[in-house]
């Protein structure tokens, strides 16, 4: 063993045991935790180095990782875990499963990263999954499978598509055929709902004409499949559409799989708006209807989350971007979020809260002019009531 292993052994120790605590700052919509709750520094020091002293004399990173981030999020048996985006030094992306018995800290990495079948040939990335306790008994993993688009002579040119596996303990995991898509030639950020929905399977969508552009991809659409082993969707039924001048214009995507409420399904989701220093994504959240989940029935105004500190730097700047949830039994809702596509980081809020926001927060009502009067109205309700107190 070489010696400089000890060194880095306890620094890791050092930081996996580290308590988080609640940042100071309010909104009274959620809670914002100070420190990520996975990093690259979280990755185990047996993943990035030789430990033989023969072999590795420098004890150098054989190895490195990048970032760790994106991340999907469950519960089983009173434990949590984390099925992070794991990004090595070579820009490939990776699944990692990490545990804890607390959601907001201590989350450590098992032995061996996610061994997914590899049965597609042409697929060079994957990332971002999202986790879905299915009705069906499963456990469903839906990711971003990325290729070549071997019809483009650019060589950044890619094709994104659904990937899907399954498990029941996040450690056996059956590939199943990537999603078909008829109306969309590439597919990101889709999801699966927890529930059948008359019988079929159904999943949230992202339309889009390009690798990264939206194009006519009109926002997060919705489309049904009796099979998920061979799962092909003929038609997609926008859901929460882009529009003009808001957090989502340039794009959308479903983020997290949907919350049950007893006002509605609530969607925590991510906006893309463009900038003179280039693509801003935010964190936003809508309803859906609890018999017709295709309908959404409540859009509060803005962002729910936005970059902040050191949230704004990172690999991809002014990012924060989720596609993990857990609701405990206490109601408590911890929300995982990437942040400028470099760590992970937890805010914690209740059911109660999530549903009072968002069917209390006005909505966005498109013009600045609607807007000034929007806020004149609450201001006025504010000053009576500040008069009434001093009366
Ligand atoms: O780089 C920001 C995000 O970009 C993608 O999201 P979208 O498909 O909406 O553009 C994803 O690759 C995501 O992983 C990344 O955080």
């Amino acid at each position: 063993m070489h010696p400089q292993y000890y060194v880095e052994q306890e620094k890791y120790e050092k930081l996996i045991s580290r308590k988080n605590v609640k940042s100071s700052e309010y909104n009274g919509m959620y809670d914002r935790y100070v420190y990520p709750v996975l990093t690259r520094e979280h990755i185990p020091v047996f993943w990035r180095y030789d430990l033989d002293e023969k072999t590795n004399p420098f004890f150098m990173e054989r190895l490195g990782v990048n970032a760790v981030f994106n991340s999907g999020a469950i519960e089983l048996n009173g434990k949590y875990y984390l099925v992070a985006r794991v990004e090595g030094y070579d820009r490939k992306s990776f699944f990692a499963v990490a545990e804890s018995d607390s959601p907001v800290d201590g989350f450590r990495f098992w032995d061996y990263p996610v061994v997914l079948p590899d049965t597609y040939e042409k697929e060079t990335n994957v990332y971002d999954m999202r986790l879905t306790k299915h009705e069906d008994g499963y456990i469903y993993g839906v990711f971003c499978s990325e290729s070549k688009d071997e019809e483009n002579s650019d060589l950044s040119a890619a094709v994104a598509e659904a990937g899907i596996v399954r498990t029941k303990d996040l450690k056996t995991w059956e590939r199943l055929n990537n999603l078909k898509t008829l109306q969309s030639p590439q597919q990101r950020n889709v999801v699966l709902h927890p529930e059948f929905v008359n019988g079929k399977y159904m999943f949230y969508t992202r339309p889009m004409d390009g690798f990264i552009e939206a194009g006519s991809g009109g926002g997060i659409g919705v489309g049904f499949c009796d099979d998920i082993t061979n799962a092909v969707i003929d038609e997609e039924i926008i859901t929460s559409r882009r529009k003009y001048h808001t957090i989502t214009e340039a794009k959308n995507g479903a983020g997290a799989v949907p919350i049950k409420t007893e006002k509605g399904w609530i969607h925590i989701a991510h906006g893309v708006r463009n900038t003179a220093a280039g693509l801003r994504y935010v964190i936003y959240v809508f309803a859906t209807d609890l018999n017709d989940p295709t309908k959404v029935i409540a859009e509060p105004s803005g962002y729910y989350i936005a970059p902040m500190g050191e949230e704004r730097i990172g690999d991809v700047s002014n990012v924060v971007f989720t596609n993990g949830a857990i609701v405990t039994e206490d109601k408590k809702v911890y929300i995982y979020y990437g942040s400028s596509d470099t760590r992970l980081h937890v805010a914690e809020t209740t059911i109660d809260k999530l549903v009072d926001y968002t069917f209390n927060t006005p909505p966005d009502p498109l013009r600045s002019a609607d807007c000034v009067r929007q806020r004149c109205e609450l201001i006025r309700r504010n000053l009576a009531i500040l008069k009434g107190s001093t009366e």
